[in-house]
């Protein structure tokens, strides 16, 4: 009787955040232990011995706890009702897409004509970004989004419908009565909006609809739904134009053949090359397998002892010798020919292009966990897609530097719920309900971040805040409704 309760009401929100607040806390305190022990290790060197004990206590503390709280979630009885509400929600968000990509009179159709004003150099992962920028637009004003310039998009010789199915069945013209730069108003029948829009531009030309803003007509779902809801509403409008040409299906089971793909599997991405110059940190080999490691152990706990399973992504090819070297324990998955083609040279040719999407569908569709840095485009692209396919993937990451960020979004912001007095000087005060605009979580039990309130950037405890869902009232599509009949009986 509870049960079904359970399955037609869901959870509380109170509920759902709090829980998962416990399980993100677990991990602050973990993060802010392990690394206050290795500076004391470092600093006090008779106390290396008892402190390097003391770690390996705490460690064990950390997975014990992770995994009973992460087990809530298959014992509280909700869970089927997680996958229906998943369902149902991503269900309406794709049939919503659909409605507006598909209307059926195209020359009276509203549009939004997105055009690639390539200015600097933006890799495949960027332009993917900006592209769904320009599906978030339109879906948040109800127009058609239709490819201006495809070849400005580079994303093959024989454009993105070489690869993934056209955005529209019905609808390519860019022709209309009426013609307006954005922002342009309702009455308008064709609106250019040309991305990348400078960051100098005036705030007007930059469409307040781009995450991590969400609808607010399913924002409150979302919450309940997902730990991060954000990278939830991302991860749909990625699925939304990743969906494969069958030729393109074909390719990719090809290649889980010829790569002996198997699960359980955690994906490594692992971003070398031009990357390092400027945009960001070597991080080696060893650095992301400690991550992996620890998934293996948390299975191990649970009784699951499988095979040590790597996915290798990256655009350094030496890795694949290295983690065979270094790991003989491991099943190293991936193909160094495919990380070949990632090399700064050869990026921008269609075979590239077909591999990277290779690499981005197996993290995402496939991978149980992904370690990887988010300063790259590459990896939030995958992660974003990998939390469009299940209810709540948000914890089934690390990332060895920046915080998840959407590409060209305004801000992200956490918001106080515990007061804090500086320490040193390094530290700012908070006092509750502030709001702190992110620079970075430094992975040590401390945030970065701009505080609203006094202007300063200085650091904070991760664990006092949390993420601030800011929403805006989009397009709500009252006459799409779904059938909720299909989620049939069998699932219950
Ligand atoms: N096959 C493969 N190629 C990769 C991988 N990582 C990066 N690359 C290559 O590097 C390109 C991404 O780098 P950029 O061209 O700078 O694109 P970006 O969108 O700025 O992405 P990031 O620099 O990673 O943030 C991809 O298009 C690939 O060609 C990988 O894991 N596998
Ligand atoms: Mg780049």
């Amino acid at each position: 009787m509870m049960e079904k309760w359970k399955m037609l009401n869901g959870p509380p929100e109170r509920y759902e955040v709090l829980r998962r607040r416990i399980y993100s806390n677990t991990k602050e305190i973990w993060y802010y232990v392990s690394s206050s022990l290795g500076s004391l290790a470092n600093e006090i060197e008779d106390l290396k011995q008892k402190i390097s004990h003391m770690k390996t206590m705490v460690d064990e503390h950390y997975r014990s706890l992770l995994r009973d709280v992460a087990k809530l979630a298959d014992v509280d009885g909700y869970s089927q009702w997680r996958w229906k509400e998943f369902d149902s929600l991503s269900r309406l968000v794709e049939k919503r897409l659909l409605h507006a990509q598909n209307p059926p009179d195209c020359s009276k159709a509203k549009k939004l004509l997105c055009n690639f004003v390539n200015k600097h150099s933006c890799g495949y992962g960027c332009r993917v970004h900006h592209f769904i920028k320009c599906l978030f637009v339109a879906y948040a004003t109800e127009r058609t989004m239709i490819i201006d310039n495809p070849k400005n998009w580079k994303f093959t010789s024989g454009g993105w419908e070489k690869l993934f199915l056209p955005l529209s069945d019905t609808c390519t013209s860019k022709d209309g009565d009426t013609v307006s730069l954005w922002p342009g108003d309702e009455s308008i029948q064709v609106i250019n909006y040309n991305v990348p829009t400078p960051e100098y531009a005036p705030k007007r030309l930059h469409p307040p609809y781009i995450p991590v803003v969400l609808p607010e007509d399913l924002a409150g779902r979302i919450k309940v739904l997902h730990g991060d809801p954000a990278v939830w509403w991302i991860g749909q409008f990625l699925k939304y134009i990743f969906r494969p040409q069958p030729s393109t299906t074909i390719l990719f089971n090809e290649f889980a053949k010829r790569a002996h793909f198997q699960k359980p599997i955690v994906g490594l991405h692992i971003r070398r090359t031009d990357k390092l110059i400027s945009e960001a940190s070597l991080h080696k080999l060893e650095e992301y397998m400690y991550h992996v490691e620890e998934y293996y152990k948390l299975k191990e706990l649970n009784g699951e002892y499988d095979t040590k399973r790597i996915y290798l992504a990256t655009d350094e090819p030496t890795l694949f010798d290295e983690a065979r070297q270094k790991y003989p324990e491991y099943d190293v998955i991936g193909d160094p020919e495919i990380s070949k083609t990632g090399s700064v040279r050869k990026r921008e040719l269609d075979d590239s292009i077909i591999n990277i999407n290779i690499d981005i569908y197996f993290l995402a569709y496939h991978c149980d966990y992904l370690v990887c840095t988010f300063s790259s485009n590459v990896c939030r692209l995958a992660y974003a897609i990998m939390n469009s396919l299940q209810p709540d993937a948000s914890a089934k990451f690390t990332s060895l530097d920046d915080t998840f960020y959407f590409s060209g979004q305004v801000h992200r912001l956490n918001v106080a719920l515990i007061t804090h007095k500086a320490d040193n000087p390094d530290e700012m005060d908070l006092e509750v309900g502030d709001e702190i605009e992110v620079a970075g979580n430094h992975w040590d039990g401390y945030s970065k971040g701009t505080n609203l309130r006094t202007k300063k950037t200085l650091l904070y405890p991760t664990f006092k805040v949390t993420t601030k869902i800011e929403v805006l009232p989009f397009a709500s599509y009252p006459n799409i409704t779904l059938n909720t009949e299909t989620w049939k009986e069998e699932n219950l």
